[in-house]
């Protein structure tokens, strides 16, 4: 079965479906409208010129810390996030620094009321500042916000689906239809609280769409260490519930599965597996990129990063009529890591943007040291 189609674990009750296109049609990509799929481009060069942008700063010696790259996982950002609607949650982890500034991106990238961070929040964090919603107090993506819907991440693997149960099971007391993202690499399922997590939201048939980034590796370990099958969707199986198999370099297609896996939760059905295959193509952070060209196959590795998100996207949208390839030709972001890439490769506002929220992040304070013994325990001594 190829990467694009999907597949439905026949349930208690419904006629056996092979496939789950079948069961569940497809809310076609073509229902986004010119100006959507246009702003799927527009994100995806925001996704990447983050992590450009970051890493250039890093190389002039004006950011410290490690970043840990999204490059040629964009698809599988902007195609999970661009149909949620505002109020549905999302549970980011490393790999997904940008989904914090980009969820409920498509209500407007200053809309103030827009249900996700700002990009000043997300670059004061990673600069460490006052201004960012950890205050220093810890690094990267260690930042949440329930105002925003956005579940807190934390280090520990796997470890939000427990939470993502919890608050898929509170708002459905309350009558809500939100569903919750979870994001997880491949490495990450063969946590314990990946299946309890999962199983709990299986018997309670709780709005949670678990996606697996399978970029292949998870530090050093290959995908074939973590699980014995080739399609981590098949997790799925276990449980009872679905496991849609999307190509994660297809913005496109990410999105059609999310869709269906959305509608699937929002029509009381309960949850199921997102599996997008990717590619990571750096190391696993910064400090790795050296050691990860050695304990990589080389072959392996100019194959992983050869279906550019970015370059996928754009083919799609010059074959659709969306495109002129005039327009797809301005902006060469696609196959160029940090060092090859300039600001020319990216649409001007997708520089300005980005330039905001640096400049923004280089500015603020640190915070004053006497916050270091602050918010550990109450407040009010109690
Ligand atoms: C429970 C747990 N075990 C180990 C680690 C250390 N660790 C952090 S990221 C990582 C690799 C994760 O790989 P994967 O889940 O595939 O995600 P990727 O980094 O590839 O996006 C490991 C082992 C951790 N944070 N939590
Ligand atoms: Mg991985």
């Amino acid at each position: 079965m190829g990467a694009s189609e999907c597949m439905l674990t026949p349930q208690k009750g419904t006629a056996a479906a092979a496939d789950a296109s079948e069961a569940y049609p497809l809310l076609p990509r073509h229902d986004l409208s010119p100006e959507d799929q246009l702003e799927v481009l527009r994100q995806l060069y925001l996704a990447r010129y983050f992590d450009v942008r970051l890493i250039k700063e890093k190389k002039k010696g004006r950011l410290t810390g490690t970043l840990y790259s999204s490059h040629n996982q964009e698809a599988v950002l902007v195609g999970t996030l661009f149909g949620l609607r505002p109020d549905d949650w999302i549970s980011p982890i490393h790999r997904d620094m940008p989904a914090f500034f980009m969820k409920d991106l498509r209500s407007g990238w200053d809309n103030p009321d827009r249900m996700g961070m700002t990009i000043e929040e997300v670059c004061a964090q990673v600069w460490g500042k006052a201004d960012s919603p950890g205050r220093a107090r810890d690094n990267w993506s260690h930042i949440g916000s329930k105002a925003k819907h956005i579940i807190h991440s934390t280090s520990m693997l796997a470890g939000t689906i427990p939470v993502a149960a919890g608050v898929a099971y509170a708002d459905k007391l309350d009558g809500n239809e939100n569903v919750v993202l979870t994001y997880n690499g491949e490495g990450s399922t063969a946590q314990g609280v990946f299946h309890e997590g999962i199983n709990f939201a299986a018997v309670h048939k709780l709005p949670v769409i678990t996606i697996i980034e399978n970029n292949q590796w998870a530090y050093g370990t290959p995908a074939n260490l973590e699980y014995p099958l080739e399609d981590f969707a098949r997790r799925a199986d276990g449980f009872g519930i679905p496991g849609f198999i999307a190509d994660g370099q297809d913005v496109f297609d990410v999105y059609d599965k999310v869709m269906q896996a959305v509608e699937f939760a929002r029509g009381g059905n309960g949850p199921s597996i997102v599996e997008c295959k990717t590619f990571r193509a750096y190391g696993h952070g910064d400090h790795d990129d050296d050691r990860a060209a050695k304990y990589r196959p080389a072959a392996e590795v100019e194959q992983g990063r050869a279906r550019d998100p970015i370059a996928v996207a754009k083919r799609y949208l010059v074959e659709a009529g969306v495109l002129s390839q005039k327009e797809a030709d301005m902006h060469m972001a696609e196959g160029k890591g940090a060092s090859q890439a300039s600001d020319e490769d990216f649409p001007a506002d997708v520089v300005a943007y980005l330039k905001r929220g640096v400049e923004f992040a280089i500015k603020s304070p640190l915070p004053a040291a006497e916050e270091g013994g602050m918010w550990v325990f109450r407040e009010d001594g109690r």
